[in-house]
């Protein structure tokens, strides 16, 4: 008998809410205008957002399979994990392949799934359970705080794929590996997915597809301020920007008024004025050095194993521990 998926949640709607509005008002009262990316995901943005992976131009996913599919043996085989705990696990659509591999060697025994959206979640925990009959949990949490919650027993190997750390700039981006460090048990592993350097015009075109997917994908975060904040932005009055940040190693994602206009936001009682061609940065995306992401990761105590790329060398995964 399989038991059902236990579901915790750490982060409820009305936390949910209430992080919302605060980085809205946050974000649209300064100087320099931006909206955290997080709030992108609704259900109408984790359905764009599934369709930017299959985009031609989006290599990014299509990479990272390629190099689980070639390496899952490699990485069950290093981490000898006997659980797999997925931050940000989305669809778990990837992780499969690791799964597989780890209950074709009879290793595997549990999986905790973590993300922020408990619809998402609670649908990937019950099939996982049916497919792979063992422990499942799912966590309603967010992968910045609710880390130490989730940690302990056994073996486990820390997926945190498809280049989601991409989002976060350095110091935070810091302060995350620190905190996988601090709830990773002696024995354990974290496997990490980053998209590498390249060309800026191939980066540019994966944030930037001829069909517009990424377009309405960025434009959605208005309609979700709309509807969750009772706010009047006219989506179509704003321009979607990709812009390779050379300084930084980045990808900027933004949001460009194309009229001098003020937008209302009923629920935070707040007029936003928007100046003719005025941007909202609405995430960043960041593209790594296989060197430098090494030291940053043993600045934090954790030792890169082992890493692989994918053929065409455009995205990496590495296999980290902690450092002795
Ligand atoms: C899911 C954060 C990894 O940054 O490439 C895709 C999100 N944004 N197209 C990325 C995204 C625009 C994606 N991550």
């Amino acid at each position: 008998m399989v038991r059902p998926p236990v579901v915790d949640v750490f982060v409820t709607p009305a936390d949910r809410e209430a992080a919302m509005r605060e980085d809205v008002r946050r974000g649209l009262t300064a100087r320099s205008k931006s909206l955290p990316p997080v709030w992108f995901y609704d259900e109408r943005g984790s359905l764009l957002f599934d369709e930017i992976t299959r985009l031609p131009e989006y290599y990014l996913t299509r990479s990272e399979r390629a190099i689980l599919g070639r390496h899952s043996e490699d990485i069950a085989a290093a981490s000898s994990a006997d659980g797999l705990v997925e931050l940000g696990s989305g669809t778990s659509e990837k992780t499969r392949l690791l799964l597989d591999t780890m209950a074709a060697r009879g290793d595997l025994r549990r999986i905790v799934l973590l993300d922020i959206s408990e619809e998402v979640l609670a649908e990937a925990a019950s099939r996982l359970s049916t497919d792979y009959g063992v422990e499942v949990r799912a966590v309603v949490g967010d992968f910045r705080t609710d880390l130490p919650k989730i940690s302990g027993g056994g073996r486990q190997l820390w997926a945190f794929l498809g280049s989601t750390v991409g989002n976060f700039p350095p110091t935070e981006r810091r302060r995350l590996f620190s905190e996988f460090r601090a709830s990773m048990g002696p024995e354990d592993h974290l496997l990490l997915g980053t998209d590498l350097v390249k060309d800026p015009d191939r980066l540019v075109a994966a944030y930037d597809d001829s069909a517009g997917v990424t377009a309405a994908f960025n434009r959605n975060v208005l309609v979700v301020l709309n509807r969750e904040l009772g706010a009047d932005f006219d989506p179509d009055g704003f321009e979607h920007r990709a812009v390779w940040n050379a300084e930084h190693r980045w990808i900027e994602m933004r949001l460009r008024s194309l009229s001098a206009h003020t937008v209302h936001i009923a629920e935070l009682e707040l007029d936003v004025a928007f100046r003719d061609g005025e941007e909202i940065l609405t995430e960043i995306s960041a593209k790594f050095e296989p060197e430098g992401l090494r030291h940053e990761l043993e600045s934090v105590g954790l030792a890169s194993a082992v890493t692989w790329k994918d053929p065409a060398g455009d995205f990496m995964l590495t296999l980290a521990r902690a450092a002795a």
